[in-house]
């Protein structure tokens, strides 16, 4: 833990956004709204790794299809800390059908489909404590204070 804001979610930056040059505008997303990013790498998913991630959806007719695609190109897995960090990514990200996301959150105004939608993001502390350590090993997380911190929060917000 490191400036007193220790909440961690993940972001699977997927095949579709890695085909489309999206990776840039996404993390700035995330680096403009104040977050830090404490955790970021490539890599090809293999089965057992989706099966793992997707298991809520693995019985669903989509999931052999949505396997498919998650394994056309590897993705870019980031962990992000910040307060309540797990929502507000959420926020930013839009609902599931992309083309109905609202205006202003990276599905809604970087996709249009329910399966290719640009990213994952953990949808609740729980699940994104379990889901970073399924992506990263503690030796892939890094802890930093981010001078910037004390703009972005106000200090009984840091304590
Ligand atoms: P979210 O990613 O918004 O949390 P989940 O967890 O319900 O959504 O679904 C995981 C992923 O499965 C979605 N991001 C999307 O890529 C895919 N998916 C969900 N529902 C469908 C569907 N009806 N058809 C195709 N793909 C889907």
């Amino acid at each position: 833990m490191s400036n007193g804001v220790a909440e961690k979610t993940l972001i699977l930056v997927k095949p579709d956004a890695i085909q489309r040059g999206l990776f840039g505008d996404i993390t700035s997303r995330f680096e403009k709204k104040g977050l830090k990013l404490v955790g970021c790498k490539m890599m090809a998913l293999d089965e057992a790794i989706l099966r793992e991630h997707y298991a809520h959806i693995a019985d669903k007719p989509f999931f052999p299809g949505l396997a498919k695609f998650m394994q056309s190109t590897p993705v870019i897995a980031m962990c992000w800390e910040g307060l309540e960090v797990v929502d507000a990514v959420r926020n930013i990200t839009g609902i599931t059908k992309a083309r109905e996301a609202e205006s202003g959150s990276i599905r809604g105004d970087f996709a249009m489909s329910v399966s290719c939608n640009v990213i994952h993001a953990s949808d609740s502390v729980e699940n994104a404590e379990v889901e970073v350590k399924r992506f990263f090993n503690p030796d892939e997380l890094h802890a930093y204070d981010k001078s910037e911190y004390m703009h972005v929060y106000a200090a009984d917000e840091l304590e």
